[in-house]
């Protein structure tokens, strides 16, 4: 097992590297290049000159988070060979930097939803949160909210030029239900995978969130019999999971913990992102501190299944409150996602010493 935070970059993260290695256990950052367009190939030297930055101040970097996916792929467009081919080539250059793990998603449009960026909790601390009366907003509506709300930062999936377009982009989807949205995830893996085996590296797919339709788009990675599809349709362990136990978990029909423990038994978990969320009534929710007494999940339980499984992947804790009047990239400050490593590398250290 090896911890990680995930790292913007030195352009758009304002906490250093230095911080994160100060972090007790943290061994890793999960980047990524934010400058180059979706779709396009990721130049050796641009690769290179983040590793090297990376491994200057003392940490690795051997998960990627996210090498997002054209439209024209999910879309399933004639022109998604083209787009396929700069995948495989982006896969090739960043193993010659020791990249071992590649988290992506196969969500239309958007990559995740919340309803509020600045839900404030009892305690006077900041969260995002979920509503779905927030959803009955229109389209237009939520995404000037989020883009009013977003402290200016971009937003992972949220980019303010990819959101200008999204009515556009919600027109070319209008033909992919949920059975061609999974012909087009197949048709991408049959060509990737290939390439992962022989370079050594793993796809790990991200969990829709949230994991059902939203807007009426098609969403088609959202319970265990959805993972149970993926590993088989193209069952190679090149072809895994990036288990997130909060987008999981907003399903409360979703048994968190007996989906950790069957995935990481099968060998298909190469990436875990742990965090805990609240349900508050139906499935409204927000993201709450880490520890099993502020949230819906029992976080000793979600470690131990990952644990008594013989999980070997990489983990981070996933978006944390603002506290200590800390502000940036909403769910991306320092404080609480570092209480977040010390509390999940005290339960793993409490499970390994019982044993
Ligand atoms: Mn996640």
């Amino acid at each position: 097992m090896q911890m990680t935070m995930r790292w913007f970059g030195p352009d758009q993260d304002k906490i250093p590297l230095e911080y994160f290695r100060q972090v007790p256990g943290v061994e890793g950052v999960v980047g990524a290049l934010y400058d180059v367009p979706v779709g396009e190939v990721w130049a050796e030297e641009k690769i290179r000159a983040l590793v090297e930055q990376v491994h200057a101040a003392g940490l690795s970097m051997e998960v990627i988070e996210s090498v997002n996916i054209h439209d024209d792929i999910k879309i399933g467009c004639s022109s998604r060979d083209q787009w396929i081919a700069n995948y495989q080539q982006t896969i090739r250059n960043l193993a010659k930097f020791g990249v071992k793990v590649i988290c992506y998603n196969f969500m239309p449009v958007f990559d995740w939803m919340k309803t509020d960026m600045q839900y404030v909790l009892p305690d006077g601390s900041l969260t995002m949160a979920f509503e779905k009366q927030g959803i009955d907003k229109t389209l237009e509506e939520v995404v000037r909210e989020v883009l009013e709300n977003a402290n200016g930062f971009a937003l992972p999936g949220w980019e303010p030029e990819r959101l200008a377009q999204v009515q556009t982009l919600f027109a070319r989807y209008q033909d992919v239900d949920e059975n061609k949205l999974r012909e087009n995830l197949v048709y991408f893996l049959e060509a990737v995978v290939p390439v992962c085996e022989e370079v050594g590296v793993k796809m790990a797919i991200h969990p829709d969130d949230p994991p059902y339709s939203i807007f009426g788009l098609p969403r088609i990675i959202k319970n265990r019999d959805d993972l149970d599809w993926l590993c088989n349709v193209v069952d190679s362990p090149a072809n895994g999971i990036t288990l997130c136990t909060g987008s999981i978990a907003e399903d409360p029909e979703n048994d968190v913990c007996e989906i950790l423990a069957e995935f990481t038994r099968r060998k298909r978990i190469h990436f875990a992102h742990v965090r805990n969320i609240k349900i508050t009534q139906g499935k409204d929710f927000y993201e709450s501190a880490h520890p099993s007494q502020y949230g819906s999940l029992d976080m000793f339980q979600v470690v131990k299944a990952l644990h008594d499984n013989g999980f070997d992947g990489y983990i981070r804790p996933d978006h944390g409150r603002f506290i200590w009047g800390e502000t940036g990239r909403p769910g991306y400050g320092l404080y609480d996602r570092a209480l977040g490593v010390t509390y999940l590398l005290g339960l793993w250290e409490a499970l390994e010493k019982q044993h």
